[in-house]
């Protein structure tokens, strides 16, 4: 297990205003690692200007502290050090762009494979489970606070699927115990940052599920919300969370994919499998990236030619592997 030994208090030194931003639509991992990062750094150094950029999220995560401290834009210039979190590719960067291009050091704290290293210094580690992960082993234990772990395990709870996926390691676990230690609250934490979702998110679930097809011999499952459907119910891009994994955790499906329109005929596209895909592969083809058994690209075309598209490169997988 690859850890990094590079230190965020290096980082530091001589800095008196820093800016955190995470990518566009957070997630869990993004929302606990640009949080965790910026209550390690406000609380241990607080002469330090520290701002937080991050999109709003529908996702409950109240119970992380500061929250409402999170700016949606950005007023602030001049930044000594700017440092992106969960973040593979410049282009995703929420709210902080232009800014971070003109900071005088940039460092970005990242999991994703498909990294694209755009920061000054990169601390990219593709093994680990998520890049709160990352952030942990750049710390200093003693001075990780109950509400600092809270953020980081809220991070790594979610992008390690409650501690199953593939990326899950001994060193998740030492983490997590370690945390555990600082009194976080798992069980909210679990419940609330991981599988609670509002009534019209089981509603779109739902549908998804009930509409979904088998392809390719039942190895892969397909499912397609478009606009009219979420107008319908109600729920917006960052609400779709989820559904892809619960599709993947069909029966005899390897690979799963859904997709949900963001535009007219432009589709949000998210790929998960158990063994066998190479879900970053296949969104790599159609300009996209992510992990190996998670990743995602935005297509444009009709529902059917951006599934038959992808089919391609799934079957021609499959096929490689002995599957079909
Ligand atoms: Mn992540």
């Amino acid at each position: 297990m690859a850890e990094t030994c590079v230190k965020l208090a290096d980082f530091l030194e001589g800095v008196n205003k820093l800016g955190i931003a995470g990518h566009v639509r957070p997630d869990g991992d993004c929302v606990g690692s640009c949080m965790g990062l910026y209550l390690y750094v406000t609380e241990n150094y607080p002469n330090i200007e520290t701002h937080v950029y991050m999109e709003k999220s529908k996702e409950n995560f109240d119970y992380i502290k500061a929250m409402d401290k999170v700016e949606n834009t950005i007023n602030d210039t001049d930044f000594d050090l700017f440092i992106a979190v969960d973040l593979s590719d410049m282009d995703r960067m929420a709210v902080a762009g232009e800014e971070f291009k003109k900071a005088k050091k940039t460092l970005c704290i990242d999991h994703h494979i498909s990294n694209t290293k755009f920061g000054m210094v990169n601390v990219v580690v593709p093994d680990a489970s998520s890049a709160s992960e990352v952030l942990y082993d750049m710390l200093e234990e003693d001075k990780i606070s109950h509400d600092t772990a809270t953020a980081i395990y809220s991070g790594i709870v979610f992008d390690s699927g409650v501690f199953k996926y593939e990326s899950t390691s001994e060193h998740t676990m030492n983490i997590a115990g370690k945390l555990m230690s600082r009194g976080v609250d798992f069980q909210t934490i679990i419940d609330e940052g991981f599988y609670e979702k509002s009534y019209v998110q089981n509603q779109i679930l739902g549908r998804a599920l009930l509409e979904s097809i088998l392809l390719l011999d039942g190895k892969c499952i397909f499912s397609a919300v478009n606009e009219s459907e979420m107008i319908f119910y109600g729920v917006s891009p960052n609400e779709m969370g989820g559904i892809v994994e619960q599709l993947r955790l069909t029966a005899g499906v390897d690979v799963a994919i859904f997709m949900y329109e963001i535009a007219h005929m432009e589709y949000k596209v998210s790929l998960r499998s158990k063994k066998y895909v190479d879900c970053n592969k296949v969104a790599g083809y159609f300009g996209g990236g992510g992990h190996v058994r998670a990743a995602g690209c935005i297509l444009k075309g009709t529902e059917h030619d951006v599934v038959n598209n992808l089919l391609i490169h799934i079957e021609q997988q499959l096929k490689e592997k002995g599957i079909l």
